[in-house]
C-alpha cells in the first residue's frame, strides 16, 4: 500500500511580503495548482491515501477556488481516502466541506481517532487535534496495538526543532517504544526526517512549495511504501516544488561602486545551483567606505531578467576609519569624532549616522 504524507499547504496564503499583487496572485495560483498535480500523482502511481498533517489552508478566510477545489478534488477521485487532521492555522475551514462531507474525507478531532487503513485492520492510523488542553496527557494515553503497523499523525512543534510561530508541543521522545512505525508530522516547513527508535522514524514533511526566504530548499511530499505482510514502512521524499527561493549572502567590500556589485553578485549567484524559475533574495555584506556609490535598485533592475523574482538587501557596513578624521579640524572632523566617541549610539549605527551627518554638511540630500 501507498500512502502520501503531506500538510503546511497554506493554501490562500496572502504572500504580499514580498512579492507584487500579479506575482503574489500567481504564486497563490502555484500553490493550488501544486496541491492538485500531487493528486493526479496519487492516481497515477498507485497512492490510495493521502495524509494530510495540519495546515492546508492558511487562514480562516478562503476562497471560494481554494475551497471547491478541495472538495471537487476529494468528490473526483472517490478511490483515494483523504485523511486531513487541522492544524493551527485551519481553525474552522474544514467545516465548509463538512456540510455534505465526501465519504473518502476523514477528520480527526481533540482526542484519539483510530482509523484502519486497510480490509485486514493491519495498518492503523491515529491522529489527534492539539490544543492547549489536551497536549500535555495525549502521550500517556496513547497506547496502539504492536502487533500493527501504527501510523501517527500530529501537527505542532517537537521539542528539538527551532520554529518561530507558536504552536502546540509535541514531546517526540514521549512517542518512543510505543510501536509507532511512523510518525508523520506537520508544522515545521523544512522537510526532516530522524530515528524515532529502533523500529519508528518521525518525519516533517515540509509544505509543498516555498513561500518566504525562510522556506529555501527544496520541498515536497513523502510517499510512504507499506509491506502490510512483512511489516514494514518505507519512507521516500519526493522532490515536487516548481520553483525554490534562495537568500545569497555577497560581499562587496572589495568593490568600488555599483557596477562592480553587480559582477561580485553574478559571481557569487553563479555558484548556486539557481534557474530563471527561482526567487533570489541576494543580501550585500561587508563594509564599504562613508561615500561609496551603491544603487541597489539598478542591481535589483539588472538581474530581474534573469530569475522569476529578485529581492536585493542592503546590509552592508559602513567603514569608518577615524585616522582619517583624526587631525581634521573642520566641522566634518569634529562630527565624526563626536559620533565615533559617543556611548549613546551602538557601534552599528554610528556608520549610517556618520553617513547621513556628513552628507548633510557636504550639502547633499539625505533620506531618512
Ligand atoms: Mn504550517
Amino acid at each position: 500500500m501507498k500512502v502520501i504524507h503531506t500538510g503546511d499547504i497554506h493554501l490562500d496564503s496572502k504572500l504580499s511580503a514580498n512579492l507584487p499583487k500579479d506575482k503574489a496572485k500567481e504564486r497563490r495560483d502555484e500553490i493550488l495548482k501544486a496541491f492538485v498535480s500531487l493528486v493526479s500523482y496519487a492516481k497515477e502511481n498507485g497512492v490510495s491515501k493521502i495524509l494530510i498533517a495540519g495546515d492546508l489552508f492558511d487562514t480562516r478566510n478562503t476562497s471560494a477556488l481554494a475551497r471547491n477545489t478541495f472538495k471537487n478534488l476529494l468528490i473526483n477521485n472517490p478511490d483515494i481516502s483523504f485523511y486531513y487532521l487541522r492544524g493551527n492555522h485551519d481553525e474552522n475551514t474544514a467545516i465548509d466541506v463538512l456540510d455534505d462531507k465526501p465519504d473518502n474525507l476523514y477528520l480527526f478531532n481533540d482526542s484519539w481517532t483510530g482509523y484502519s487503513l486497510d480490509k485486514e485492520d493491519k495498518v492503523m492510523l491515529y491522529g489527534v487535534e492539539l490544543n492547549g488542553s489536551n497536549t500535555e496527557n495525549v502521550t500517556s494515553i496513547f497506547s496502539p496495538d504492536p502487533s500493527k503497523i501504527n501510523i501517527v499523525m500530529l501537527h505542532g512543534q517537537d521539542t528539538e526543532t527551532v520554529c518561530v510561530e507558536k504552536a502546540e508541543t509535541i514531546n517526540v521522545r514521549a512517542f518512543k517504544n510505543k510501536g509507532i512505525n511512523y510518525l508523520a508530522l506537520g508544522h515545521v516547513h523544512a522537510y526532516k526526517s530522524w530515528e524515532l527508535d529502533a523500529m519508528g522514524k518521525a518525519c516533517y514533511c515540509g509544505c509543498l512549495e516555498g513561500r518566504g526566504f525562510d522556506e529555501t530548499g527544496e520541498h515536497g511530499f513523502v510517499v510512504l511504501d507499506i509491506d502490510e505482510e512483512k511489516g514494514t514502512v518505507t519512507d521516500t521524499f519526493v522532490p515536487f516544488a516548481k520553483r525554490h527561493l534562495f537568500e545569497v549572502n555577497v560581499d562587496v567590500s572589495m568593490c568600488d561602486g555599483t557596477l562592480s556589485m553587480i559582477e561580485e553578485v553574478k559571481k557569487t549567484v553563479k555558484k548556486e545551483n539557481i534557474t530563471s524559475n527561482d526567487l533570489v533574495k541576494i543580501v550585500l555584506t561587508g563594509k564599504v567606505d562613508v561615500d561609496f556609490e551603491k544603487d541597489t535598485d539598478f542591481i535589483r533592475h539588472t538581474l530581474e531578467g534573469d530569475y522569476y523574482f529578485v529581492k536585493v538587501y542592503d546590509k552592508t557596513e559602513i567603514y569608518v576609519d577615524p585616522k582619517d578624521y583624526m587631525l581634521d579640524k573642520s566641522l566634518k572632523g569634529e562630527f565624526v569624532r563626536q559620533v565615533l566617541s559617543s556611548d549613546e549610539i551602538s557601534d552599528e549605527e554610528k556608520g549610517e549616522v556618520i553617513k547621513f551627518g556628513l552628507n548633510a554638511l557636504m550639502g547633499g540630500k539625505t533620506t531618512l
